[in-house]
């Protein structure tokens, strides 16, 4: 149990020591390279290493002080033989060479651009690849028959793939403040995802919808989508069901940390210059290759009623890593199981309510840890 749980508390150790004003870190171009090789390996991860390496990720971007030997990183947790063996390439190298040459295999080269299809996960990918497909225009003449979120996330790949600002971000948000309000006056939306933890860029935005009285958000996200839809504002969607309540067992002792909050993972249509600030005028008259007027953005919804708002924000903020050390820990150290949905106490058996991250944080026994430093 013991060495299980000690990830997150060394972590925050860490991010302690630095606002405490310690020197940073591993100088910037060592902590893109490691960062960028450990995600990259987690492509070609077949067997969990992934986590691993992210893990190793963590905690170098966390360190206090620059990195310049092997011996600095004795007794640390989570760097594995496999992410030291990195480590101790780029420090004599300048680079890994493992590394290296995964990233220029054709193999990898195709993950990364599959991958990069929006409803593409790993498994497909792989598969396509053994069938010598290698790219979107080999994808598009193998006949092969995508889903809806495929066939959108292809047609519109490069905007999927280019990064989603804080200004679009915020456009977004008036949209779906706009949205549940017509729908619902008194509904609520949080940001929640990256953009919450204060990232400057996203892959997609994040929203969690409530109501202040419990019961009322019952049916809103297909009104949402509707409104949404009728507005001309949704390019994709699909919507999963609550399936929560429906359980016959109760709330939560989750087995997965998949939530069952009812859920909609969308492409947005956004009008350009809608987002403050970033009206760009014609160059000389001249307009850019690109004179659409408008970009596809990803955005998932997330309906939680009132009483679990505060767990739904907390599991929805992320990161996903941080998330997943912090259940850990819930389990690992305080015997508690917490979800999206609620903690639940073993040794009481009983949930505990919470209406504020704090007091989940104060259930764990932790600190309250600000968005901000749950970039882990
Ligand atoms: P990014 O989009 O800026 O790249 O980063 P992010 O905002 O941190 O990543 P994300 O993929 O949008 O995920 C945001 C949070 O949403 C993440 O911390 C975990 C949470 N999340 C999912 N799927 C699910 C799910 O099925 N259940 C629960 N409880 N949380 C989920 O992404
Ligand atoms: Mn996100
Ligand atoms: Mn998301």
């Amino acid at each position: 149990g013991q060495s299980l749980g000690v990830h997150l508390l060394d972590i925050s150790w860490y991010t302690e020591s630095m606002r405490a004003g310690h020197p940073v870190v591993i100088t910037d171009r060592h902590k893109l390279q490691l960062n960028t090789y450990v995600m990259e390996l987690h492509f070609l991860d077949e067997d969990g290493r992934g986590v691993a390496f992210r893990r190793a990720a963590a905690v170098l971007k966390a360190l206090p002080a620059q990195v310049t030997s092997m011996s600095q990183l004795r007794g640390l947790p989570c760097l594995g033989e496999h992410s030291l063996r990195v480590i101790k390439d780029v420090l004599e190298n300048g680079e890994s060479s493992e590394v290296e040459s995964t990233k220029q295999s054709e193999r990898f080269k195709a993950l990364k651009i599959l991958t990069g299809i929006f409803g593409v996960g790993a498994k497909t990918a792989d598969r396509w690849i053994r069938e010598g497909i290698y790219n979107l225009q080999q994808l598009r003449d193998s006949g092969h028959a995508l889903n809806q979120a495929q066939k959108a996330g292809l047609e519109h790949y490069n905007d999927l793939n280019q990064p989603v600002t804080k200004a679009e971000a915020n456009a977004i948000g008036e949209i779906v403040q706009k949205a549940v309000i017509s729908v619902l006056p008194g509904s609520q939306i949080a940001l929640t995802g990256g953009f919450r933890r204060g990232k400057l860029t996203g892959h997609d935005v994040d929203f969690l919808i409530t109501h202040p009285e419990e019961g009322r958000e019952v049916g809103l996200m297909s009104k949402v989508v509707s409104w949404l839809e009728s507005q001309g504002f949704l390019l994709y969607q699909k919507t999963t069901r609550n399936s929560y309540l429906e359980s016959k067992d109760g709330p939560a002792r989750p087995a997965s940390n998949m939530d069952r909050f009812e859920r909609c993972f969308s492409i947005f249509k956004l009008t350009k210059g809608e987002e403050q600030g970033t009206t760009q005028p014609e160059k000389n008259g001249v307009q850019t290759m690109d004179n659409r007027l408008w970009r596809a953005v990803r955005v998932d919804l997330v309906v939680s009623p009132i009483s679990q708002f505060a767990f739904a924000v907390l599991g929805w903020t992320g990161s996903k890593l941080f998330e997943r050390e912090l259940r850990r820990w819930a389990g690992h150290e305080k015997d508690m199981s917490l979800s999206s949905h609620a903690v639940f106490d073993n040794k009481q058996n009983r949930y505990l309510r919470a209406t504020s991250e704090e007091e989940i944080f104060a259930y764990l026994g932790l600190e309250y840890i600000p968005p901000s430093e749950r970039n882990a």
